[in-house]
C-alpha cells in the first residue's frame, strides 16, 4: 500500500472530465482490455465508492465472523483441534486487515468504517448472525461456510481493483485450508458415533439454508450486478455462483452419507445442474437489516472487543511514535557529524 502510494498518478490524459477523473468510456476501456485499476489511477466516483463499499463489508465480515468460531475455542474437543481452530480464527482476522488496508488506498478511513460497522449502519454477511449451538457447526462453518467464500471469492481475485485482487489471491489460498478443516471435522463425526452423526447432521440441517443467502438476493433483485458487472468488480453474478455451489456440495454431502434439507434438491439433467428449493427471502432480508438471531450480540461483543484492545492499539501508536522519533534523531546526527 505505501509503495503504491509513491507511483505517479495515471490521469488517462486526454480522456478524462473537467474534474480529472476518466470518462465512462475511457475507464470501460481499460476494464474491457483487462487493465487492473490502481489506488493512483483516476477512477469514476461511483466505481470508488462502491469498491469501498463492498470491501469494507467484505472486512466486517471477516471480522464478526471470528466470534462465532472463536466461541468454541475453549470447548475444542482435543489439543489439536484447538490449535487448528485458534490459527483459523486467527487468519480471518488477517483476512479483515487486508481488506480494511485495501479500502483505505481508495480513500476510506478505517476510523470511519469500524464506527459504521459499530453504530450498526455497516453490512456484514447475514450467514454470522446464527449461533454455534454444538462442535459440529464449527465443522460445517469450515466446510460449507468457507466453501461458499471460496466460490464467491476465487473470482474475485480477477476483480479489476488490483489492491482488492490481490487481496483476494492469499484469503483464497487460506479458505480452502479452513474449508478442508471443515469437513475433516465433519467426516470425524459422520465416521464416529450415530450420535456424533446425528450432531453433523443436525448442524448441516441448520447452516444450510443460510450458506445459500450467503451469495446474495436473486440477480433480478440485485440492486448492484449490472454495474459491479460492467466494472468488473463482479465477474460470475450472485445465482450463477449458488447454483455452482450447490452442483459441488451435494456430491460431498453423500459421500459423507448426511442428507441436505431440501425435499426440491433433485438433479436435472437437462440442465445439467441440481434443482433445489426456494430461499426464505424474508428471513434473509430480516437478518441482513439487523433481525437475526444473534445480530445484536455479534454487534455488543465486537464493540466490547474493540474497547478491551483500545490500550494495545495506543501502545503500538506509541512505541511505533518512539521509534520514528529515535530513527530521525540518529539521522540527524548523521547529518551533522
Ligand atoms: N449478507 O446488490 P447486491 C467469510 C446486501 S466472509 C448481508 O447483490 P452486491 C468468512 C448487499 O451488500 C464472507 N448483506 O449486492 C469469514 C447490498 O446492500 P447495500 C463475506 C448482503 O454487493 C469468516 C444488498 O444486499 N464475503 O466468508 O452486488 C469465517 C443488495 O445485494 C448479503 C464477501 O463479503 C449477505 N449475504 O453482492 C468464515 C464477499 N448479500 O450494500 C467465512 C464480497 C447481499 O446496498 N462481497 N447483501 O447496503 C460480494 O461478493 C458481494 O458484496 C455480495 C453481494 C455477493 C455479498
Amino acid at each position: 500500500m505505501y509503495t503504491q502510494s509513491l507511483d505517479l498518478p495515471n490521469t488517462d490524459a486526454g480522456n478524462t472530465d473537467s474534474a480529472g477523473l476518466p470518462t465512462e468510456a475511457a475507464f470501460l476501456a481499460r476494464i474491457a482490455r483487462d487493465e487492473k485499476i490502481e489506488p493512483q489511477d483516476a477512477m469514476p466516483e461511483a466505481y470508488r465508492k462502491s469498491l469501498i463499499r463492498q470491501i469494507s463489508q467484505h472486512a466486517h465480515s471477516e471480522v464478526v465472523g471470528m466470534l462465532p468460531e472463536g466461541n468454541w475455542i475453549t470447548r475444542a474437543p482435543s489439543l489439536k483441534r484447538k490449535e487448528i481452530l485458534l490459527a483459523k480464527v486467527q487468519d480471518e482476522g488477517g483476512h479483515g486487515l487486508y481488506l480494511y488496508s485495501a479500502a483505505e488506498t481508495l480513500g476510506a478511513s478505517r476510523d470511519d468504517m469500524i464506527d459504521a460497522l459499530h453504530s450498526g449502519k455497516a453490512k456484514y454477511s447475514s450467514i454470522f448472525n446464527y449461533p454455534t449451538d454444538s462442535w459440529a457447526d464449527i465443522g460445517t462453518i469450515g466446510w460449507l461456510v468457507d466453501g461458499a467464500a471460496i466460490m464467491n471469492q476465487v473470482p474475485l481475485c480477477r476483480c479489476s481493483y488490483g489492491p482488492y485482487a490481490r487481496a483476494m489471491i492469499r484469503v483464497c489460498k487460506e479458505e480452502s485450508f479452513h474449508q478442508r478443516q471443515g469437513f475433516d471435522i465433519v467426516r470425524a463425526l459422520c465416521e464416529g458415533t450415530p450420535a456424533q452423526k446425528q450432531l453433523a447432521q443436525e448442524s448441516v440441517n441448520r447452516w444450510w439454508w443460510p450458506t445459500l443467502m450467503m451469495f446474495g438476493p436473486h440477480d433480478s433483485d440485485s440492486e448492484h450486478s449490472g454495474q459491479a458487472n460492467a466494472w468488473g468488480i463482479k465477474r460470475i453474478s450472485n445465482d450463477d455462483l449458488r447454483q455452482t455451489f450447490v452442483d459441488v456440495t451435494v456430491p460431498q454431502a453423500a459421500f459423507l452419507g448426511l442428507t441436505l434439507p431440501d425435499p426440491l434438491l433433485e438433479w436435472n439433467a437437462e440442465r445439467g445442474h441440481y434443482d433445489f428449493g426456494p430461499l426464505d427471502w424474508d428471513e434473509f432480508w430480516r437478518v441482513v437489516r439487523g433481525d437475526g438471531p444473534c445480530n445484536a450480540e455479534r454487534l455488543n461483543d465486537r464493540v466490547e472487543a474493540f474497547e478491551k484492545g483500545r490500550w494495545v492499539r495506543e501502545a503500538a501508536v506509541a512505541h511505533a511514535a518512539r521509534h520514528a522519533a529515535r530513527a530521525v534523531s540518529i539521522a540527524s546526527e548523521k547529518i551533522a557529524a
